[in-house]
C-alpha cells in the first residue's frame, strides 16, 4: 500500500456502495415501469368507457361483445372481449392483452328498449362490488376489465378473484359478481364500469305527450318507432304518456297500428322532440 493508491478494503467498500446504488436504481426503475403500465391501462379503460357511452349515445344501444377475437361485435354475445374495432379503439391495454367486456342484455337493441329498461331499472348481469362502497353487488350498464399484469391469485386465469375480506367478487366470469378492488398480493385486475343513471342522462330524453279525444269513437295512440300501442282513449277522454324524444306517434282508429289515422291537431304521424306535446282529436 502507498499514499496514492487504494487499499483493497477501500476498493471493496466503494464497490459495495456502487452495488447498493445500482440495485436501488434497478428496483426504482422496476417500480416506475409497473406504475407506468398500470396508469396507461387505467387510461385505456377510461377511454373505452367514453367510447362505449358515445356509441350508446349515437346508436341507442351498447355494442355486443367480441367473442372471436376480430375486434368486431358479435350479435347476441353479452360477454367477451371489448369490440375495439367497432369502437375505433386500440386493440389492447398496456399489457398487450384485449380487455374483458360485459353488457346488460336489455341495453343492446335500440334506444326505445334501452331507455325503457333504464327508466324501469335494470337487474342481472353484469353486477359489481366496488371496494370504495357497499359490500353488496349492484347491476351496472356495462363493465370493462383489464387482467392487470399477472394471474395474481394463481388460479390459471389472468383475471382474479377476491375471496376474503368485506368486499368480494370474481373477475374470471363475474359470478356472482365482478370486483373493483385496489391491488393486493392475490389481485391485480383493473376495472371500470358505467352506471345506469349516468347512461340514462347521456342517451335518454323523455317528454310528456298528452292526447285529448273529443271525437265520438275510441282512438289508439300508437308508437310507430317501437311498434306498440301506448294506450287507447275512449270518446271524451284523455291520456298522458312518457315517451322518448325522437319517437314517431300516430293516432289511429284501431289498435296495433291497424285501421286509419284519425284527424288531429297537430296531425299525425308526428316525430316528437323537445319539452312535450298535446294532440287534440276534434
Ligand atoms: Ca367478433
Ligand atoms: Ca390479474
Ligand atoms: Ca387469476
Amino acid at each position: 500500500m502507498n499514499q496514492k493508491g487504494f487499499t483493497l478494503i477501500e476498493i471493496a467498500i466503494v464497490m459495495v456502495i456502487i452495488g447498493i446504488l445500482a440495485g436501488a436504481g434497478v428496483s426504482l426503475i422496476g417500480v416506475l415501469t409497473k406504475k407506468k403500465l398500470r396508469d396507461e391501462t387505467i387510461d385505456y379503460l377510461d377511454k373505452s368507457r367514453e367510447a362505449l357511452i358515445s356509441f350508446a349515445s349515437i346508436n341507442g344501444r351498447f355494442p355486443w361483445a367480441d367473442t372471436d377475437g376480430d375486434g368486431v361485435e358479435d350479435s347476441g354475445s353479452t360477454s367477451g372481449d371489448l369490440p375495439y374495432v367497432t369502437l375505433n379503439l386500440m386493440p389492447t391495454d398496456s399489457y398487450k392483452r384485449p380487455v374483458k367486456y360485459e353488457v346488460n342484455s336489455s341495453l343492446t337493441t335500440n334506444r326505445q328498449l334501452s331507455c325503457g329498461a333504464l327508466r324501469a331499472g335494470i337487474s342481472g348481469s353484469p353486477s359489481v362490488v366496488d371496494s370504495d362502497g357497499s359490500t353488496s353487488a349492484f347491476s351496472v350498464a356495462a363493465i370493462v376489465i383489464s387482467s392487470g399484469p399477472t394471474d395474481a391469485d394463481g388460479d390459471g386465469n389472468l383475471y382474479d378473484a377476491v375471496t376474503s375480506g368485506t368486499h368480494q367478487g370474481d373477475n374470471t366470469d363475474g359470478v356472482p359478481n365482478y370486483i373493483r378492488h385496489p391491488p393486493i398480493d392475490t389481485f391485480d385486475d383493473l376495472v371500470r364500469y358505467i352506471g345506469t343513471n349516468e347512461l340514462y342522462r347521456e342517451i335518454c330524453e323523455f317528454l310528456v305527450l298528452a292526447v285529448n279525444n273529443n271525437s265520438s269513437g275510441t282512438v289508439y295512440v300508437y308508437n310507430r318507432t317501437a311498434g306498440v300501442d301506448l294506450g287507447s282513449i275512449s270518446s271524451g277522454g284523455n291520456g298522458s304518456y312518457d315517451i322518448i324524444s325522437g319517437t314517431q306517434i300516430e293516432v289511429r282508429d284501431a289498435p296495433g297500428g291497424s285501421g286509419s289515422i284519425v284527424t288531429s291537431t297537430p296531425p299525425t304521424p308526428i316525430i316528437l322532440a323537445g319539452n312535450g306535446c298535446t294532440i287534440d282529436v276534434p
